[in-house]
């Protein structure tokens, strides 16, 4: 299989040529697609050395496959493009993702959904997928009425600019800055921009996301997203309110049973998720369930997950391996 990966040399693109040799995925020609600054570099992969070539001569090369994360400019004036060519092009940023005409997909939710005719499919935020990879199951199960979220969210989620702003506070040097304060010994309630209603970006995004994945605009999200200078794995913790009842036995053990999920709750030996844990995983870790004492019917959760694999590169490539199971 012809696989162009777009945005090859960024952050996300470069977890995506991992979990892509990881997971031995089927690639006979890999290409490397990258901004006119790299373009003529080599990327090596399972041993081969791949030039960086740009969009255009991506396209003409007419792979089935383009893992995008380029930024939503770049796939909404390209993404058409390569689908035009005969692509499948499985897109990481927020430019598809509310469009009506294009499924939002997490395999292990939705990628039944799936058709021939979906030619650009979109990958849902970092934050949305380990909020709905746990949802999901509880939903089928209870009835979700209402979820109030607020996120913990590395910095590896704003990309290198931020890294290196963190970086440079820790050597105590001055440098271009990510975010408008410092992010070292911080915690900034504030990521993406703020829209009219006074959320951000991101928490909006995890309200609409969560409803078109789950497939069901009664699901009510309200969400508080926080940056804080961790790397390895966006945190949430999350309040959900039932219709139904619910025994914490059943709801470990709905959780435990869907794929892609991983327990780790004993707080007798104190486990619970950690950014720490999660990184480099594809899993997706709850803990700390436990009945919310001040209400019948709700509980609380700690979800963790590494934002740039399940919330990004890995579940993108699991579609492209969704995608290869059905066409066999
Ligand atoms: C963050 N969730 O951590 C963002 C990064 O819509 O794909 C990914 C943004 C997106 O800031």
């Amino acid at each position: 299989m012809k696989v162009a990966v777009v945005g090859a040399t960024g952050m996300v693109g470069q977890v995506m040529l991992k979990v892509l040799a990881e997971r031995n995925f089927p690639i006979t020609e890999l290409i490397p697609v990258a901004s006119e600054k790299s373009v003529g570099k080599k990327i090596e992969f399972n041993g081969v050395k791949y030039e960086v070539v740009n969009l255009d001569t991506a396209v003409k090369r007419k792979p089935e496959i383009a893992l995008f994360s380029a930024g939503g400019n770049t796939s909404l004036e390209w993404a058409p493009k390569f689908a035009e060519a005969g692509t499948t092009v499985i897109d990481n940023s927020s430019a598809w993702r509310m469009d009506p005409s294009k499924k939002l997909v997490v395999p292990e939710i939705n990628a039944d959904s799936l058709t021939e005719e979906d030619k650009i499919i979109a990958n849902p935020n970092c934050s949305t997928i380990q909020l709905v990879m746990a949802l999901k199951p509880l939903h089928d199960k209870f009835g979700i009425k209402r979820v109030v979220v607020s996120t913990y969210q590395s910095i590896t989620g704003t990309g290198v600019k931020a890294v290196q702003q963190l970086e440079n506070e820790y050597k105590g040097e001055k440098g271009e800055m990510a975010y408008p304060y410092p992010i070292h010994k911080n915690a900034i309630p504030h990521c993406d921009v703020f829209l009219e209603n006074d959320y951000t970006k991101e928490e909006m995004k995890l309200t609409h996301e969560t409803k078109k994945i789950l497939n069901d605009d009664s699901v009510l999200v309200s969400a508080t997203a926080v940056r804080i200078p961790v790397v390895g794995g966006h945190s949430e913790s999350v309040n959900i309110e039932f219709e139904k009842d619910f025994e914490i036995d059943e709801v470990k053990k709905i959780l435990n049973d869907f794929p892609g999920i991983t327990l780790q709750d004993n707080p007798d030996v104190n486990t619970y998720p950690m950014p720490i844990y999660a990184e480099g995983k594809n899993d997706v870790f709850v803990g700390r369930i436990r009945k919310d004492h001040s209400h019948p019917r709700a509980l609380n959760m700690w979800i963790v997950a590494d934002n740039l694999r399940k919330g990004a590169a890995t579940n993108a490539v699991q579609i492209a391996e969704h995608l290869i199971k059905v066409n066999d």
